[in-house]
């Protein structure tokens, strides 16, 4: 399946320089939603000393995307992608990263609350040939996280390449609701990746300016590494966990048959009670979690629709710079014979944590920078490099932020550029307060971890740092398109 690339205003780059790129007869070999979806092996650890063990080794392979041709792919004990992790809340867990390649990769568990220095970022470099373990205690709510390489400025392309998966939580709350939990029955992943192949059949990838000035896109939409893919559904109701592994592509999720979407979980919780809307926005980073009811041989497709920015002050030419204006679908949800299940949506779901402001120790500015966009300085005259948060590019040996252990603080996230960034905080999961000063959507009213910051808008957050003290390991914090992030917009934070 192909579509057509965003235009570029700006830039050195044009669309017909990219379109003698597109290995166009092979994007459209294959049929429509021909190709079942492939669903990642589970892994739920061994008992071990202390805790569950889990095997991770970081390999190079091949994988087949598209007919007869071959792409060279990274990944966690397999050739594209990693094994979805599954643990409980209260577990301890140890994980034995192997990096069996010849480059130095990291593991970073996103979303996870656990000490700095088991966070895998990038001061947590598994050379080649060597062995990680780290270990932790799960101590957070029932979830969708995932895992992924967070290289120092190589994380994009790890990613690119395979270096993620999916990482479940669960807990008794969870539990007691009776939501479909039979992974790859009633329970089922979905990993949204969009890449551009090469006519060798590699991956293209930063073979334009654009791709780090506005985040890679591709022209072809990968779920779990399948293209053009179709699920065929056993139970009345399915539950869709969906990851936005995406670099930098933003997602507007939608039915093709015009019902609500029946929203249940956000980044690092379920939500209080289901929300039903048509549309939901899923930036680089963000997870969802859906409700889908089947009729018997009926079909659904879950769609992304144009996305409709929020921006404020943001005119129509950036809007046409960054347009995310394609309507494609994702991936077919074909109904068999359906057995019987569940059907009640529960009114309530579970308590989320929330934070009063007024116990809020500070606010912090964090404003996000460009200074690339070939129209003059779109952030600080003064910034050190091309991207940057307050004015600094990211320095591994320079601390941004200290945190005192157990403050709750808002962070007022400014995005001074014409782009719209997703904003990662580790260590911690938070609410949003406010976008542009209106309460968030509905479905975001759950625990998060990335959110997506719009042109010239400001978003407020709230959390505590509880828990893991290190003076001397740092927290990233960074914009969730890989290329930005690589290219400086992150900062890091000790908790003291
Ligand atoms: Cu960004």
């Amino acid at each position: 399946m192909a579509f057509s690339r965003r235009n570029l205003l700006l830039g050195a780059v044009t669309t017909a320089v990219f379109g003698l790129n597109l290995p166009r007869s092979l994007a459209l070999a294959t049929e429509r939603f021909a190709n079942p979806l492939k669903i990642p092996a589970l892994i739920e650890g061994n008992p071990g000393e202390g805790g569950k063990l889990f095997e991770l080794g970081i390999q190079a392979g091949t994988s087949k995307f598209l007919p007869g041709v071959a792409t060279p792919t990274l990944g966690i004990n397999g050739a594209y992608l990693g094994p979805t992790i599954k643990c409980r809340a209260g577990d301890r867990v140890t994980f034995r990263v192997k990096n069996n390649l010849t480059e130095p990769a990291t593991l970073h568990w996103h979303g996870l609350h656990i000490p700095a220095r088991q966070d895998g970022g990038p001061h947590q470099v598994v050379e080649p040939g060597a062995v990680w373990e780290p270990s932790f205690e799960i101590k957070q709510k029932a979830s969708l996280c995932w895992y992924h390489s967070h290289l120092l400025e190589g994380t994009g392309e790890q990613v690119l390449r395979g270096l993620a998966g999916l990482f479940l939580i669960d807990d008794d709350e969870s539990r007691s609701l009776n939501l479909p939990s039979e992974y790859g029955v009633d329970d089922i992943p979905l990993v949204l990746q969009d890449r551009r192949f090469n006519r060798d059949g590699g991956f293209e990838y930063l073979s334009t300016m654009g791709d780090v000035e506005m985040g890679y896109e591709g022209d072809v939409i990968l779920v779990n590494g399948t293209i053009d893919p179709h699920v065929v559904l056993r139970r009345q109701r399915t539950r869709l966990r969906v990851l936005n592994g995406s670099n930098s592509r933003i997602y507007m999720l939608g039915r093709d048959d015009g019902a609500d979407l029946v929203i249940i979980g956000s980044d690092g919780s379920l939500l209080e009670r289901p929300v039903r809307q048509r549309r939901a926005r899923l930036g680089p980073g963000e997870r969802i979690e859906l409700l889908v009811d089947m009729q018997p041989n009926k079909a659904v497709t879950l769609m992304s629709y144009p996305v409709i920015a929020g921006a404020m002050g943001s005119g129509m030419m950036m809007r046409g710079m960054r347009g995310n204006s394609e309507t494609f679908p994702i991936i077919e949800l074909r109904a068999a014979q359906l057995e019987t299940n569940d059907l009640s949506v529960p009114e309530r779901l579970i308590a989320v944590p929330h934070w009063n402001p007024a116990q809020a120790a500070r606010t912090r500015i964090i404003t996000l920078d460009m200074a690339m966009m070939g129209m003059g300085r779109m952030g600080s005259p003064a910034m050190d490099g091309p991207m940057g948060i307050n004015r600094r590019s990211m320095d591994i040996n320079r601390i941004d932020l200290r945190i005192p252990l157990g403050s709750v603080e808002i962070w007022e996230i400014r995005n001074a550029t014409p782009l719209t960034h997703p904003f990662h905080i580790h260590d911690v999961q938070f609410r949003v307060l406010d976008r542009a000063g209106t309460p968030p959507e509905p479905y975001e009213h759950g625990l998060k971890d990335t959110v997506l910051v719009d042109a010239g808008s400001a978003v407020r957050i709230i959390t505590e740092f509880s828990d893991f003290a290190d003076p001397d390991h740092p927290y990233m914090y960074h914009c969730h398109i890989l290329e930005h992030e690589d290219a400086g917009m992150m900062g890091q934070f000790v908790v003291v």
